[in-house]
């Protein structure tokens, strides 16, 4: 939990009165004894960053609506396995704490590194053909997300922890799946999760007449996994760069372009399984697929 970070609900007579007594009593100041506690995954609030007026360089501020939620199985894992990312009262980070000078520490932790702004580089390519009628064809956008929708934590994996079990090297995995309908003949999957945590996400469809689809009743129609430049499995020399990351998506089209024919999930039920790295846990890690369709 962050001490920064409070939370606040209607019942409260005020934003700030509700958000001090929340650093000690978050379910308590959330929910009155008059009321019976809101369902795990159903709490109303918003977060509030307090700054610490004795550290000069904390100059966040802000509030911040709460809306992540969890569905039930089939259509997500995560409520059932009370993750977290899915309730205001048990939120400890990702997306939704993450602003522009909110410093996720504890109130008594010095702001580190004030005067060295932390640089990334980010490189981007696009490949650009001049529009041609004859085989560009405008496609859609939509997304399925199998988290709350978007983002969750990858818990620390241990003996007894849901969703968690040992890869072939040994480590810690943590797997979530989810199931949902699908529409449209789908020409592009961008499967959407975060470096170094994700390891892969895989979708897979039923045929209208199965009761219950997963990974054995369904036909694996697009699994994608990172893969590390520098080490020789990146086909162009001069893109197998160390430190970059590719995440080939999946493609469907025009068999005359090397294609395997848009695959039509219009009415079919779709089920996804996304695994993580887990000896550590990972905030605001996401499980987001982002599709293209005609
Ligand atoms: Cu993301």
């Amino acid at each position: 939990m962050y001490p920064v970070i409070g939370m606040c609900s209607p019942s409260c007579p005020s934003l700030v009165s509700c958000v001090r007594s929340a650093r000690t009593t978050l379910t308590s100041a959330a929910y009155p004894r008059r009321r019976s506690p809101a369902p795990f995954g159903s709490a109303k609030g918003s977060l509030q960053y307090v700054p610490v007026a004795a550290q000069k360089a904390d100059v966040g501020s802000g509030t911040v609506g709460f809306n992540n939620a969890c569905a039930p199985r089939p259509r997500s894992d995560l409520l059932e396995e009370r993750n977290p990312t899915c309730d205001l009262r048990s939120y400890s980070g990702g997306q939704i704490a993450c602003h522009h000078m909110w410093s996720l520490l504890d109130a008594d932790q010095e702001i580190p590194w004030v005067d060295q702004p932390l640089q990334y580089r980010l490189k981007f390519r696009f490949w650009v053909q001049p529009y041609n009628a004859s085989f560009h064809t405008n496609v859609k956008r939509t997304t399925w997300g199998i988290a709350s929708p978007v983002e969750y934590d990858v818990p620390r994996c241990a003996d007894g922890v849901e969703g968690c079990s040992r890869a072939a090297d040994g480590s810690w995995e943590h797997t979530i799946r989810g199931t949902y309908k699908g529409g449209g003949k789908l020409v592009a999957a961008h499967f959407h999760c975060h470096a170094p945590t994700c390891t892969s996400m895989a979708m897979y469809t039923c045929a209208a007449d199965v009761s219950v689809c997963n990974a054995t009743t369904g036909r694996l129609i697009c699994k994608e996994e990172p893969v590390y430049g520098g080490v020789g499995k990146i086909d162009l020399p001069g893109f197998d760069e160390p430190g970059f990351i590719l995440q080939p998506p999946c493609l469907w089209g025009d068999a005359a372009y090397g294609l395997e024919a848009p695959v039509d999930v219009d009415g079919l039920m779709l089920h996804s399984v996304k695994t993580s790295k887990a000896n550590y846990g990972h905030h605001g890690e996401m499980a987001w697929q982002q599709m293209y369709f005609v």
